[in-house]
């Protein structure tokens, strides 16, 4: 991931969670780079740093395989807001995020944000199909688009768009509704115990998206970003007015630059 290595402090973290191959390192390659590429099912975790506006946030991709499962926790650790993924042609994918998923928040923010995401969404749904952004804008075939004869593109993804039926057009079964995963956020609500009239509403939070050809992708993130700015905010308000840290400062006594710093 590129821009790890230009390090900045995230004022607010991120984080993707699903089984393995619901596509959220392919959402995430989608957004930051504009690209669907091939993918290696991803090992522990890794971030991405997005600047928005004047602050970085840092969006964590995790690894879905249940072998790293209990690294969830640790990543969720202070996280203004989860991304639940599941794959909207595998209604197991839905079924593992409350089964093995939703309890790796309990280590996060008790402000966090939630969204639940059914990707893959080009699979079953006409107008996810048509290409959003830049590999399309430049004329660049994108990987296993409709037009593609390249099958070995194809054969990496474990969901079958390598079928007869995806290539001509033909869509899959929609295994998981609108309504299911919406469902399934209000679960999240009383799992958190919040009250559903004062949190978000279900359909705001629920996103169909396709990594493969950009649907909603943008939308999906941009809408979160703006979402955790207010908690931004408020972080930084209470660092600055934190009592704890100035009493801290304070008791270096004859310190100058504690004392200026005090009041
Ligand atoms: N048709 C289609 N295939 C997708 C989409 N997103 C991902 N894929 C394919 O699904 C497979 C898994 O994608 P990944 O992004 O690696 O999935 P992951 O959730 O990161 O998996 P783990 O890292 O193992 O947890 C790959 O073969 C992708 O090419 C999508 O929107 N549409
Ligand atoms: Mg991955």
């Amino acid at each position: 991931m590129p821009e790890v290595s230009k390090m900045k402090k995230p004022d607010v973290k991120v984080v993707l969670l699903g089984d393995m191959n619901v596509g959220k390192t392919s959402l995430l390659h989608r957004y930051m780079e504009r690209k669907f590429k091939e993918t290696v099912s991803t090992v522990g975790g890794a971030f991405y740093m997005k600047q928005w506006g004047p602050y970085n946030i840092s969006i964590w991709d995790t690894a879905g395989r249940e072998q790293f499962h209990g690294l969830g926790s640790m990543y969720c650790r202070g996280a203004a807001a989860v991304i639940f993924i599941y794959d909207v042609t595998n209604w197991q994918s839905l079924a593992e995020l409350e089964e093995r998923f939703l309890s790796l928040t309990d280590t996060a923010n008790d402000d966090c944000i939630y969204a639940v995401v059914g990707n893959k969404a080009d699979l079953t749904d006409p107008k996810a199909q048509q290409l959003q952004d830049s590999d399309a804008a430049s004329g660049t075939r994108a990987e296993g688009t409709l037009e593609s004869t390249e099958p070995q593109v194809f054969s990496a993804c474990p969901t079958p768009p390598a079928s007869p039926a995806s290539l001509s057009g033909l869509m899959l079964h929609k295994q998981v509704s609108p309504e299911d995963a919406k469902a399934f956020y209000e679960r999240i609500l009383r799992y958190k115990g919040l009250d559903e009239k004062s949190s978000l509403p279900a359909d705001k939070m629920c996103f169909e998206t396709s990594a493969k050809t950009g649907y909603n992708v943008d939308a999906l993130f941009e809408a979160l970003f703006n979402l955790v700015l207010p908690f931004i905010l408020r972080k930084r308000n209470e660092i600055q007015v934190s009592p704890t840290v100035d009493l801290e400062e304070c008791r270096g006594g004859g310190n100058k630059r504690s004392r200026s710093s005090c009041c």
